[in-house]
């Protein structure tokens, strides 16, 4: 296991352009709170790898776990600054399945469809995990229980709650958010909100919804 300190510069305490501190921690996601069942869930690793993988929940949480101190940046313009997320290194489960040399970019997958894209080397940063908890408590299902992706660098919508897949790619494909108008590489600190702009002048009108 990795010691905390080593990871603690995926926070940086500082607010990107256009952010603000949210109060708590808000719960935003387009749809319903999937049920979660421990005796048919599964995380399925697939694509362009040598060995295709399908892990239980157990076989998840039997897995090396890892501590990353990294900030939360919601498009919607709330950041959530200084979490200690809990779960397991995106290297750890690629080591699983041996991404083949032409993968260049990956697709998490979801419940009930959602799925977002991401650069294999965004996805291999050290700050990355498939995560299960914060600030040393389990997740709420609102919040991604049992599993969700955490990419610290990127707007949160590549942040999926509930993950159920992970997809190794040759080429790039569009996830729920980047085909709705949302930018595909959504880096917060260069405003990497939207792919378009209206006609308006003002960016595109599509947003999440809070529930
Ligand atoms: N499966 C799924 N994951 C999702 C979303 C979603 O609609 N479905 N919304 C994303 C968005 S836009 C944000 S800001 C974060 C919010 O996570 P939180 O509710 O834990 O704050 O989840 C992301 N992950
Ligand atoms: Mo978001």
């Amino acid at each position: 296991m990795r010691a905390e300190s080593e990871l603690a510069a995926g926070a940086t305490g500082a607010l990107p352009p256009g952010q603000r501190p949210a109060k708590g921690w808000p719960v935003l996601h387009y749809g319903p709170i999937p049920p979660f069942d421990v005796a048919t869930w599964d995380f399925r690793i697939w694509g362009e790898v040598e060995h295709p993988a399908l892990l239980l929940y157990d076989e998840l949480r039997a897995l090396p776990m890892v501590k990353v101190l990294a900030d939360f940046h919601c498009v919607t313009r709330f950041s959530v600054l200084g979490n200690e997320w809990e779960g397991v290194a995106v290297r750890t489960i690629a080591d699983l399945v041996a991404p083949t040399p032409s993968v260049r970019f990956a697709m998490v997958h979801c419940e009930q469809g959602y799925d977002a894209n991401l650069p294999l080397d965004v996805l291999m940063d050290d700050d990355v995990l498939f995560a299960w908890a914060r600030n040393g408590a389990e997740f709420e299902p609102m919040h991604g229980f049992p599993l969700r992706l955490i990419v610290p660098k990127r707007y949160a919508w590549k942040s999926a709650k509930w993950v159920r897949g992970l997809e190794f790619m040759a080429e790039d494909r569009l996830g729920f958010w980047e085909e709705r108008g949302y930018h595909n590489d959504a880096d917060p600190w260069q405003e990497q909100r939207y792919s378009t702009v209206s006609a308006l002048g003002r960016p595109g009108q599509l947003r999440p919804r809070m529930v």
